[in-house]
Protein backbone atom coordinates (compact mmCIF):
# COMPACT_ATOMS: atom_id res chain seq x y z
CA UNK A 1 0.00 0.00 0.00
CA UNK A 2 1.45 3.62 -0.95
CA UNK A 3 2.21 5.95 1.91
CA UNK A 4 -0.91 7.97 1.78
CA UNK A 5 -3.09 6.61 -0.41
CA UNK A 6 -6.07 8.43 0.33
CA UNK A 7 -7.10 12.05 0.35
CA UNK A 8 -10.06 13.22 2.53
CA UNK A 9 -11.74 16.25 0.81
CA UNK A 10 -13.71 18.19 3.15
CA UNK A 11 -16.13 21.11 1.35
CA UNK A 12 -16.42 23.93 4.09
CA UNK A 13 -18.27 27.43 3.96
CA UNK A 14 -17.95 28.98 7.94
CA UNK A 15 -16.91 25.03 9.43
CA UNK A 16 -14.25 26.61 11.52
CA UNK A 17 -16.21 25.51 14.71
CA UNK A 18 -16.66 21.82 13.93
CA UNK A 19 -13.11 21.38 11.72
CA UNK A 20 -11.34 20.82 14.97
CA UNK A 21 -13.05 18.06 15.76
CA UNK A 22 -13.47 16.59 12.15
CA UNK A 23 -9.69 16.55 11.52
CA UNK A 24 -9.04 15.02 14.53
CA UNK A 25 -10.98 11.80 14.04
CA UNK A 26 -9.31 11.69 10.42
CA UNK A 27 -7.35 8.17 9.95
CA UNK A 28 -3.98 7.92 10.69
CA UNK A 29 -2.23 8.08 6.72
CA UNK A 30 -4.97 10.09 5.50
CA UNK A 31 -4.50 13.43 4.08
CA UNK A 32 -6.91 16.01 5.14
CA UNK A 33 -7.95 18.56 2.32
CA UNK A 34 -10.23 21.68 3.33
CA UNK A 35 -12.11 23.15 0.45
CA UNK A 36 -12.02 26.64 1.88
CA UNK A 37 -15.27 28.19 -0.12
CA UNK A 38 -14.91 32.01 0.62
CA UNK A 39 -15.50 31.13 4.59
CA UNK A 40 -15.74 34.18 6.78
CA UNK A 41 -14.87 32.59 10.14
CA UNK A 42 -11.52 31.25 9.49
CA UNK A 43 -12.17 28.05 8.29
CA UNK A 44 -9.23 28.49 6.27
CA UNK A 45 -6.72 29.17 9.56
CA UNK A 46 -8.30 26.93 11.53
CA UNK A 47 -7.90 23.95 8.93
CA UNK A 48 -4.10 24.46 8.57
CA UNK A 49 -3.58 24.80 12.30
CA UNK A 50 -4.97 21.37 12.79
CA UNK A 51 -2.65 19.59 10.37
CA UNK A 52 -5.34 19.96 7.15
CA UNK A 53 -4.01 21.34 3.25
CA UNK A 54 -5.57 23.94 2.14
CA UNK A 55 -7.45 24.95 -1.00
CA UNK A 56 -9.46 27.85 -1.66
CA UNK A 57 -12.61 27.83 -4.10
CA UNK A 58 -14.21 31.20 -5.05
CA UNK A 59 -17.16 29.85 -7.03
CA UNK A 60 -19.60 29.41 -4.44
CA UNK A 61 -21.66 26.23 -4.04
CA UNK A 62 -21.31 22.51 -2.30
CA UNK A 63 -20.57 20.54 -6.17
CA UNK A 64 -17.53 23.59 -7.10
CA UNK A 65 -15.99 23.02 -3.38
CA UNK A 66 -15.82 19.22 -3.93
CA UNK A 67 -14.36 19.33 -7.75
CA UNK A 68 -11.71 21.65 -6.30
CA UNK A 69 -10.84 19.61 -3.94
CA UNK A 70 -10.58 16.17 -6.43
CA UNK A 71 -8.70 17.76 -8.72
CA UNK A 72 -6.16 19.62 -6.59
CA UNK A 73 -5.91 15.38 -4.14
CA UNK A 74 -2.90 13.66 -5.33
CA UNK A 75 -3.84 10.46 -4.22
CA UNK A 76 -5.25 7.09 -6.40
CA UNK A 77 -8.31 7.57 -3.98
CA UNK A 78 -10.58 10.32 -2.46
CA UNK A 79 -13.05 10.75 -0.15
CA UNK A 80 -15.66 13.06 0.37
CA UNK A 81 -17.57 14.44 3.39
CA UNK A 82 -18.89 16.93 5.02
CA UNK A 83 -17.28 19.15 7.37
CA UNK A 84 -19.75 20.00 9.91
CA UNK A 85 -19.06 17.22 11.84
CA UNK A 86 -22.51 15.34 11.11
CA UNK A 87 -20.26 12.17 10.09
CA UNK A 88 -17.30 10.59 11.24
CA UNK A 89 -14.25 10.36 9.41
CA UNK A 90 -13.18 7.27 10.93
CA UNK A 91 -15.75 5.14 9.24
CA UNK A 92 -14.18 6.13 6.03
CA UNK A 93 -11.95 3.13 5.83
CA UNK A 94 -14.57 0.51 5.83
CA UNK A 95 -15.72 2.37 2.66
CA UNK A 96 -12.11 2.52 1.31
CA UNK A 97 -11.34 -1.26 2.14
CA UNK A 98 -14.51 -1.69 -0.78
CA UNK A 99 -12.73 0.61 -3.12
CA UNK A 100 -9.26 -0.71 -2.89
CA UNK A 101 -10.17 -4.39 -2.64
CA UNK A 102 -12.12 -3.92 -6.01
CA UNK A 103 -15.83 -4.38 -4.53
CA UNK A 104 -16.37 -1.49 -5.15
CA UNK A 105 -15.93 1.63 -8.24
CA UNK A 106 -17.63 3.84 -5.57
CA UNK A 107 -18.54 3.08 -2.00
CA UNK A 108 -20.83 5.28 -0.47
CA UNK A 109 -22.06 6.08 3.33
CA UNK A 110 -25.88 5.46 4.00
CA UNK A 111 -26.71 8.31 6.99
CA UNK A 112 -28.33 6.75 10.02
CA UNK A 113 -29.54 8.93 12.36
CA UNK A 114 -27.98 8.77 15.76
CA UNK A 115 -30.04 9.27 19.05
CA UNK A 116 -30.72 13.42 18.98
CA UNK A 117 -30.04 14.35 15.53
CA UNK A 118 -33.50 16.22 14.32
CA UNK A 119 -33.59 15.18 10.61
CA UNK A 120 -35.69 17.77 9.24
CA UNK A 121 -38.68 16.12 7.21
CA UNK A 122 -38.39 18.10 4.06
CA UNK A 123 -34.49 16.88 3.76
CA UNK A 124 -35.57 13.30 4.44
CA UNK A 125 -38.50 12.82 2.32
CA UNK A 126 -36.18 14.99 -0.95
CA UNK A 127 -33.60 12.34 0.08
CA UNK A 128 -36.17 9.27 -0.02
CA UNK A 129 -37.77 10.78 -3.28
CA UNK A 130 -34.63 11.19 -5.30
CA UNK A 131 -33.35 7.47 -4.38
CA UNK A 132 -36.76 5.79 -4.78
CA UNK A 133 -36.31 7.62 -8.64
CA UNK A 134 -32.11 6.62 -8.17
CA UNK A 135 -33.22 2.97 -7.92
CA UNK A 136 -36.10 2.25 -10.36
CA UNK A 137 -34.76 4.66 -13.45
CA UNK A 138 -31.13 4.46 -13.07
CA UNK A 139 -31.01 0.79 -10.86
CA UNK A 140 -28.71 1.85 -8.47
CA UNK A 141 -29.43 -0.05 -5.36
CA UNK A 142 -28.74 3.12 -2.89
CA UNK A 143 -30.76 4.74 -0.34
CA UNK A 144 -28.86 7.95 0.24
CA UNK A 145 -27.47 10.45 -1.65
CA UNK A 146 -24.05 10.15 0.15
CA UNK A 147 -22.73 13.23 1.66
CA UNK A 148 -19.90 10.52 2.44
CA UNK A 149 -18.21 8.44 -0.57
CA UNK A 150 -15.00 7.13 -1.85
CA UNK A 151 -13.67 6.49 -5.28
CA UNK A 152 -10.08 6.34 -7.37
CA UNK A 153 -9.73 9.78 -8.17
CA UNK A 154 -8.80 9.51 -11.96
CA UNK A 155 -12.00 7.44 -12.83
CA UNK A 156 -14.22 10.31 -10.63
CA UNK A 157 -12.52 13.16 -12.52
CA UNK A 158 -13.42 10.99 -16.08
CA UNK A 159 -17.13 10.97 -15.19
CA UNK A 160 -17.15 14.38 -15.87
CA UNK A 161 -19.79 15.87 -13.37
CA UNK A 162 -21.05 19.55 -14.42
CA UNK A 163 -23.34 20.59 -11.11
CA UNK A 164 -20.90 23.03 -9.01
CA UNK A 165 -24.25 23.37 -6.41
CA UNK A 166 -26.11 20.77 -4.64
CA UNK A 167 -26.76 18.72 -7.31
CA UNK A 168 -23.67 17.07 -7.85
CA UNK A 169 -24.06 14.48 -5.71
CA UNK A 170 -26.96 13.40 -7.18
CA UNK A 171 -25.29 14.20 -11.02
CA UNK A 172 -22.25 11.78 -10.04
CA UNK A 173 -24.52 8.75 -9.14
CA UNK A 174 -26.71 9.36 -12.37
CA UNK A 175 -23.47 9.10 -14.20
CA UNK A 176 -21.55 6.16 -12.09
CA UNK A 177 -24.76 4.31 -12.74
CA UNK A 178 -24.54 5.10 -16.73
CA UNK A 179 -21.15 4.06 -16.94
CA UNK A 180 -21.31 1.15 -14.84
CA UNK A 181 -20.22 1.73 -11.84
CA UNK A 182 -20.69 -0.48 -8.71
CA UNK A 183 -21.51 1.26 -5.84
CA UNK A 184 -21.56 -0.64 -2.67
CA UNK A 185 -23.72 1.34 0.48
CA UNK A 186 -22.48 0.88 3.92
CA UNK A 187 -24.54 2.27 6.81
CA UNK A 188 -22.47 5.58 8.70
CA UNK A 189 -23.47 7.30 11.94
CA UNK A 190 -25.47 10.60 10.93
CA UNK A 191 -25.55 13.30 14.05
CA UNK A 192 -25.97 16.61 14.47
CA UNK A 193 -23.45 19.17 13.16
CA UNK A 194 -21.17 19.84 15.79
CA UNK A 195 -20.98 23.96 15.58
CA UNK A 196 -22.01 26.68 13.12
CA UNK A 197 -24.75 26.69 11.15
CA UNK A 198 -26.82 24.18 8.15
CA UNK A 199 -26.27 26.25 4.30
CA UNK A 200 -28.92 23.05 3.12
CA UNK A 201 -31.64 21.27 4.81
CA UNK A 202 -32.07 23.05 7.79
CA UNK A 203 -34.67 25.34 6.44
CA UNK A 204 -37.02 24.74 4.05
CA UNK A 205 -35.79 27.64 1.21
CA UNK A 206 -32.24 25.30 1.28
CA UNK A 207 -33.86 22.18 0.96
CA UNK A 208 -36.16 23.78 -1.86
CA UNK A 209 -33.21 24.95 -3.75
CA UNK A 210 -31.31 21.45 -3.09
CA UNK A 211 -34.63 19.57 -4.44
CA UNK A 212 -34.55 21.69 -7.59
CA UNK A 213 -30.60 21.07 -8.18
CA UNK A 214 -31.63 17.42 -7.53
CA UNK A 215 -34.38 17.37 -9.85
CA UNK A 216 -32.10 19.11 -12.62
CA UNK A 217 -29.54 16.64 -11.98
CA UNK A 218 -31.50 13.28 -11.73
CA UNK A 219 -34.75 13.96 -14.80
N1 LIG B 1 -17.54 24.90 0.07
C1 LIG B 1 -18.85 24.92 0.23
N2 LIG B 1 -19.30 24.09 1.07
C2 LIG B 1 -20.57 24.11 1.23
C3 LIG B 1 -21.45 24.97 0.56
N3 LIG B 1 -22.63 24.71 0.97
C4 LIG B 1 -22.47 23.74 1.86
N4 LIG B 1 -21.23 23.41 2.02
C5 LIG B 1 -20.61 22.42 2.86
O1 LIG B 1 -21.25 21.23 2.54
C6 LIG B 1 -21.46 20.49 3.72
C7 LIG B 1 -22.95 20.22 3.89
O2 LIG B 1 -23.63 21.42 4.13
P1 LIG B 1 -24.57 21.60 5.39
O3 LIG B 1 -24.72 23.05 5.65
O4 LIG B 1 -24.09 20.79 6.54
O5 LIG B 1 -25.91 21.02 4.84
P2 LIG B 1 -26.96 20.13 5.64
O6 LIG B 1 -26.22 18.98 6.22
O7 LIG B 1 -27.96 19.74 4.61
O8 LIG B 1 -27.52 21.03 6.69
C8 LIG B 1 -20.84 21.29 4.85
O9 LIG B 1 -19.54 20.81 5.08
C9 LIG B 1 -20.83 22.70 4.30
O10 LIG B 1 -19.81 23.51 4.87
C10 LIG B 1 -20.92 25.87 -0.37
O11 LIG B 1 -21.60 26.67 -1.00
N5 LIG B 1 -19.61 25.79 -0.50
MG1 LIG C 1 -24.72 19.02 7.47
Amino acid sequence: MPACPVTVVLPCLNEAESLPGVLAAVPAGYRALVVDNNSTDGTAEVARRHGADVVAERTPGYGAAVHAGVVAASTPIVAVLDGDGSLDPAQLPALVADVEGGAADMAIGRRRPTPGLKWPWHARLGTAAVCWRLRRRHGLPVHDIAPMRVARREALLALGVTDRRSGYPLELLVRAARAGWTVTERDVDYGPRTGGTSKVSGSVRGSAIAALDFWKAIS
